[in-house]
C-alpha cells in the first residue's frame, strides 16, 4: 500500500512508519515537525537523543534499502498543499497522528487551548474535506483516545465505540439501538478527540469515507523492533511534565531517584498499551478496512489496565525509589474503576506485551542509559486545570 502518515515524526507516528516500511509498504511521512517547536518552547528535550527526521530517515534507507519519503506540511494551516499533496500522490491508506497530544499542553494557558482546538481540529476536518475534494477513497486509520470514554465511577464495561441502548418511543415499545457511547473529555486534548469522532461520524454517514478510529490507552516504553536497528532510528522518550506519560515518568524517577510523582491518592486507573503493540494494531486496522458507506470502525487498543498508585508501588518495589503523594493539578476523579473491552484485536491476532514482561528491561535499556540528560527541574508537572487548582499545587515533592 502507498501510505501516508500524517504526524510521522512523533512518539508513535515514527515507530509505526518504521514498522509499516518494513512491512514492504511505501511510506509518506507529512509533518510540520510541531512537537520539536514546542521542545523549543518548553525548553525541554527527548531523554533519548534525537536526530532530524531527514537524518532518521536516511539511516533508515543505509539500513534497510527501503525509503521513507519526507514532506513538511501542516494539515491544520496548508490545505491547499494538503489537497495537492493528496491529488499527486493519491494514497492507498492515511494513518492522522497529527494532533497536539498531551493534556497538561493543552490545559497551560488560554492560548494553548486555542492552539490545540485550532489545530487538532482543523487538520482532521482540512483532510477529510480534501478527500472528499478529491473523490480519494483512501481508508483513514486516525489515532484516537480512551479518554474519550471518561472516566466514571460506575466501573461498566466499556465497549468498542458502541453503546447499546433500548429508547422507548411514544407508542411505548422500547427499541434497541447503538449510539456512539457518550463524550466526556477530562480536558481540552480529549475534547479535540471527542469533537474529531463527531466530524468521522459526519462524513462517513454523507460522504461514504471509510474511517476507522483507534481509542488509544497510555502508551508506554521506547523501543520497537525497527528502532532497535540502529541508535539514530532511536523513538523520542518524553518525561517532562507537559508531555511525559505517567509510566515512562516514573521510569525515569526511578532511574534518577527523583521521588515518584502520584496524582492525589494514585486511584486514577488507566488503560495502557505498549509502543510496539501500537504499531501493529495500526498495521492490524490498515488490513481490516471497513467497507464504502458503513459507520466509524472503532477499536479500543490497550492491552491491560492499571491504578496510577500500583503502578508507582510496582516500580517502587523493583527500584527501592520513593513515592511522593503529591496535590493533584488535573480535575479528575480521585478513584476510579475501568473496564475495558479489548476483542476486536485480540481476535485479530494481536498477542500483548505485559507490563510485568518489559518493565525492568526498559528501564535499564532507556532510563538509565540516558539518565544524564534529564533536567530535574522539568520533571514537576505544573499546568493546573483550573484556576484554583494552580494556587493549591505544590509542585516540589
Ligand atoms: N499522573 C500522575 N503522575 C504523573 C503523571 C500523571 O499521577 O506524574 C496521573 C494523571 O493525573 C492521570 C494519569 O496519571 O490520572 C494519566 O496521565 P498521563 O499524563 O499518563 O495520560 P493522559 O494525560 O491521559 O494522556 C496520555 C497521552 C494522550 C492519550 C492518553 C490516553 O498524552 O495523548 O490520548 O494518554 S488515555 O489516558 O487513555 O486517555
Amino acid at each position: 500500500m502507498r501510505i501516508a502518515v500524517m504526524g510521522g515524526d512523533g512518539f508513535v507516528g515514527w515507530p509505526t512508519s518504521l514498522h509499516l516500511s518494513d512491512a514492504g509498504h511505501d511510506v509518506h511521512i507529512l509533518d510540520n515537525l510541531s512537537r520539536r517547536w514546542i521542545d523549543t518552547e518548553l525548553g525541554v528535550q527527548s531523554l533519548t537523543p534525537m536526530d532530524s527526521i531527514q537524518e532518521r530517515t536516511r539511516v533508515w534507507h543505509a539500513e534497510t534499502g527501503r525509503r521513507i519519503h519526507f514532506h513538511l506540511i501542516d494539515l491544520a494551516r496548508d490545505y491547499e498543499l494538503l489537497k495537492n499533496w493528496l491529488a499527486e500522490y493519491r494514497p492507498d491508506a492515511i494513518i492522522h497522528f497529527a494532533e497536539q497530544r498531551a493534556a497538561p499542553y493543552s490545559m497551560k494557558s488560554d492560548r494553548h487551548k486555542n492552539y490545540t482546538v485550532n489545530n487538532n481540529i482543523n487538520a482532521t476536518h482540512n483532510l477529510l474535506n480534501a478527500l472528499v475534494e478529491l473523490n480519494l477513497d483512501a481508508h483513514l486509520v486516525h489515532l484516537g483516545t480512551m479518554g474519550v470514554y471518561g472516566y466514571s465511577t460506575v466501573g461498566a464495561a466499556i465497549p468498542e465505540g458502541y453503546l447499546p441502548v433500548g429508547v422507548e418511543t411514544t407508542s411505548g415499545e422500547t427499541v434497541a439501538q447503538e449510539i456512539l457511547y457518550p463524550a466526556n473529555p477530562g480536558s481540552i486534548y480529549h475534547m479535540t478527540k471527542c469533537l474529531d469522532q463527531l466530524l468521522f461520524q459526519f462524513y462517513a454517514k454523507n460522504d461514504g469515507l471509510r474511517i476507522t478510529d483507534l481509542h488509544q490507552g497510555i502508551v508506554w516504553g521506547t523501543h520497537t523492533e525497527q528502532t532497535r536497528r540502529h541508535p539514530q532510528l532511536v523513538n523520542r522518550f518524553d518525561y517532562d511534565g507537559d508531555y511525559g506519560t505517567v509510566l515512562n515518568r516514573f521510569l525515569i524517577q526511578a532511574a534518577i531517584g527523583y521521588p515518584l510523582t502520584v496524582h492525589g491518592t494514585g486511584g486514577q486507573t488507566r488503560a495502557f498499551i505498549h509502543i510496539q503493540d501500537s504499531a501493529r494494531c495500526i498495521e492490524i486496522a490498515l488490513n481490516n478496512p471497513p467497507a464504502r458507506g458503513s459507520r466509524v470502525e472503532i477499536f479500543n487498543q490497550m492491552t491491560e489496565t492499571h491504578r496510577v498508585r500500583d503502578l508507582a508501588e510496582m516500580i517502587a518495589g523493583m527500584t527501592g525509589s520513593e513515592i511522593a503523594w503529591l496535590p493533584n493539578p488535573r480535575k479528575e476523579a480521585p478513584e476510579n474503576d475501568l473496564v475495558v473491552k479489548n476483542d476486536k484485536f485480540l481476535g485479530l491476532g494481536l498477542e500483548p506485551t505485559t507490563l510485568q514482561g518489559g518493565l525492568l528491561d526498559e528501564i535499564v535499556e532507556v532510563a538509565k542509559k540516558f539518565a544524564y540528560r534529564v533536567d530535574r527541574s522539568r520533571v514537576p508537572a505544573v499546568s493546573a486545570w483550573t484556576k484554583d487548582i494552580a494556587k493549591t499545587i505544590n509542585r516540589d515533592p
